[in-house]
């Protein structure tokens, strides 16, 4: 599924996602819709725009940030760990704490996982990001060190390794640079994308990029030139 996705659109359900703005998300050609599990991300709002996302037809995603925010209706959970985070919690603590959650029915548990799960490796490159505060991430790093932080992911075998910018668009020659090492993995990219140059210019080293504040900062035209 994962050769599939060239263009993800993440949709905050925290924010107003009126039908209009759902339905131009459906008919623009994204590839999924991915819902970030932030704690604010109650199941009611997730849910509901899970529903009208699929009432269209359209590939579910929830990316959770907290075990306690797992939505299982998503057709997909992508589930993030932070390989330059300088604090474990990010790393394996959260996912120990999910799985201890289900230690009770951990075969029912692993089903749902081999089913609907996918690990994605972050490297998270803005500092001035909440994501870069809040996991402690190890932004200000040279080319070479992103590219060794994206082969310990595949090391770990992680079939995602994200390049995450989120807010800022960021340095291509970084995604350039983490591409040519990557072996098996799909390098997803994210952050600050909002024209059809910088989407072409990033899906050039990336194998998929995600927008986001985009459709919320520029409008739908804006968002809709981002499409491939
Ligand atoms: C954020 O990578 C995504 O997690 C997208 O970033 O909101 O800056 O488009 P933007």
């Amino acid at each position: 599924m994962l050769e599939k996705l060239r263009h993800i659109t993440k949709l905050d359900p925290d924010r107003p996602n009126p039908p209009e703005l759902v339905k131009a998300v459906a008919d623009s050609g994204t590839d999924a819709v991915m819902v970030s599990g932030t704690q604010n991300v109650t199941y009611e709002k997730a849910a509901s725009l899970f529903k009208q996302v699929k009432d269209y037809g359209l590939t579910t995603i929830l990316e959770p940030s907290d075990p306690s925010n797992v939505i299982y209706d998503a057709d997909y959970l992508f589930v993030p760990t932070v390989l330059n985070s300088a604090d474990g919690e990010w790393i394996t603590g959260k996912h120990a704490k999910w799985v201890r959650m289900n230690l009770e029915r951990l075969d029912q548990f692993m089903e749902v996982f081999d089913r609907k799960v996918i690990l994605e490796g972050y490297i998270v490159l803005n500092e001035n990001s909440a994501v870069g505060r809040v996991t402690r991430a190890l932004c200000n790093i040279d080319k070479d060190l992103a590219a060794s932080y994206a082969v310990v992911g595949e090391m770990l075998n992680l079939p995602v390794i994200y390049v995450e910018y989120s807010g800022r668009y960021g340095d291509p020659e970084y995604v350039r640079e983490i591409r040519s090492v990557i072996r098996k993995a799909r390098l997803f990219y994210g952050g600050g994308i909002d024209s059809r140059d910088k989407a072409a210019e990033m899906l050039k080293h990336a194998h998929t990029i995600i927008v986001g504040n985009v459709i919320y900062e520029k409008g739908i035209e804006a968002y809709l030139s981002t499409i491939p």
